[in-house]
């Protein structure tokens, strides 16, 4: 049967926030979950991930969990440990001890950051590309990705690791113009993760069908995400403000774009 109640961790962050407002329209009852507290959201449940206890609460009785919460950006290594490699094997855990069925992971183009982007006809990057994260805190969505695999290959529990690109209301650089994911097309994306059939551990990059796209949707297509969106019409704004991307430039060079030279720090 389809799920019905999510668990949706990071309610509280603008991809969260975002998913609110949309998911429920695909039928499902949010559980929400953050750090922080979930405004416009009675009933939400502010817990740490590096609380287990609550944890296991938390899950008790979903069908799903989209597992959101965490540092969106790069901070030290002993934060990064905490709140996302040990925060993401707590929820794991409890996953697995309450019966959880699948998860649906937000990974990271952060995660595959280092390889080059492609130009003019170079191919499309596909998800067995190796993993080269850009920063420590791609390096935590890598070992999310590798947990997610052993759950699956030792628990069988399900995962869809989502590399997602940059999901936000409105491509803003030229950079996201190649990965934007918009959150019509994000939410059309977690709804098929949520509800595609035997999907084992599954990769796929996480972005609406762009023109200038720099990876491969097919896994993502094959769980039934039909992308209704495109970034095109914001290019000759943007590309005009902005410039095109100079293959000279390092931060212009690899899929991560700044994240290889001069990574945004989370704020905390
Ligand atoms: P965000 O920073 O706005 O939200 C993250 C949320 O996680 C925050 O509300 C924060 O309070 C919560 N959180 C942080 N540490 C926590 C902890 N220890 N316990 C419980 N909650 C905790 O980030 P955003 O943009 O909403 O991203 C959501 C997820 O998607 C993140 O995992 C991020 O890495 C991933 N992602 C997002 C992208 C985007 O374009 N928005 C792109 C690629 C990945
Ligand atoms: C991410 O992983 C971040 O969480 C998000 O805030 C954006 O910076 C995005 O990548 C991106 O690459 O644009």
């Amino acid at each position: 049967p389809a799920p019905r109640t999510v668990l949706l961790t990071g309610a509280a962050g603008g991809l969260g926030t975002l998913m609110r407002g949309l998911l429920p329209e695909y039928g499902y009852d949010l559980r929400c979950l953050d750090l922080v507290p979930v405004e416009g959201a009675p009933g939400a449940i502010t817990a740490d991930l590096a609380d287990r206890d609550a944890l296991r609460d938390a899950v008790r009785g979903v069908d799903a969990i989209v597992h959101l919460a965490g540092i969106s950006l790069e901070s030290s290594f002993e934060k990064i440990l905490r709140a996302n490699i040990e925060g993401t094997y707590n929820l794991y855990e409890a996953a697995r001890a309450e019966g959880v069925r699948r998860i649906v992971f937000a990974s990271s183009n952060h995660a595959v950051g280092y390889t080059p982007r492609p130009e003019g006809d170079d191919p499309l990057i596909p998800v067995d590309t190796p993993r080269r994260p850009d920063t420590f805190y791609g390096l935590s969505k890598s070992f999310g990705e590798d947990l997610a695999q052993l759950y699956w290959d030792r628990h069988g529990l399900e995962t869809v690791s989502v590399r997602i690109g940059s999901c936000f209301a409105e491509p803003t650089s030229v950079r996201m113009l190649s990965i934007w994911m918009s959150p019509a097309d994000g939410a059309r994306l977690f709804h098929a993760a949520l509800t595609a059939e035997d999907v084992g551990h599954t990769v796929v990059y996480g972005s609406s069908a762009n023109t200038r796209l720099w990876w491969d949707l097919t896994t993502a297509r094959a769980l039934g995400y039909d992308p209704q969106d495109d970034s095109e019409p914001y290019a000759e704004k943007l590309i005009a403000e902005q410039g095109e991307l100079q293959p000279g430039n390092e931060a212009h060079a690899y899929l991560g774009g700044a994240f290889v030279t001069d990574p945004p720090i989370w704020p905390h």
